[in-house]
């Protein structure tokens, strides 16, 4: 049987891990996290779509595109997490599971950090585990696309 596919999407500056702010976000670069994701995935029988743009748009024609085509979805909104309606109105448009993933506790920061405009269209949300919490997310997106009705 042809693996199922899951889109990770991730947003503005994420393309910056490693380089800068290791304390928050830790030493991997989003090159290491996507191969770790595409091992992870494989050991669970299933086939990553890895992306990263800094452009709203392009995120949105992303969810609308893993809706069409993936199994499933997880996203990293980066800074788009705390001001776009424009981006959960395309999450919410999407019937395929979807997971929002966060590599630092937004809870834990700064006030304008801990609203998620985009989680409320979200089947769940990982945060504050770091890069580990890209494989942690796809164990939880795995179980929600082998029991549709957990979702
Ligand atoms: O904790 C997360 O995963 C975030 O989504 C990361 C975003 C931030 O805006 C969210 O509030 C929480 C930031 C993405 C990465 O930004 C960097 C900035 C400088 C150096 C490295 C990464």
């Amino acid at each position: 049987m042809t693996a199922k596919t899951v889109f990770i999407l991730n947003g503005p500056n994420l393309n910056l891990l490693g380089a800068r702010e290791p304390a928050i976000y830790g030493r991997d670069t989003l090159g290491d996290i996507e191969a770790a994701a595409t091992a992870k995935a494989g050991a669970l029988g299933l086939t990553v779509d890895f992306r990263q743009s800094n452009n709203e748009g392009t995120l949105i024609d992303w969810v609308q595109e893993a809706d069409a085509k993936a199994a499933g979805l997880i996203i990293n909104p980066g800074g788009y997490t705390h001001t776009s309606v424009a981006l959960l109105d395309a999450l919410g448009a999407a019937s395929i599971p979807k997971i929002e993933l966060h590599l630092s506790n937004i809870h834990a920061r700064e006030a304008f950090r801990r609203q998620s405009i985009t989680a409320a269209a979200a089947d769940g949300v990982i945060m504050g585990f770091g890069a580990a919490g890209y494989s942690l997310a796809l164990e939880a997106l795995k179980n929600l696309i082998d029991n549709p009705a957990l979702k």
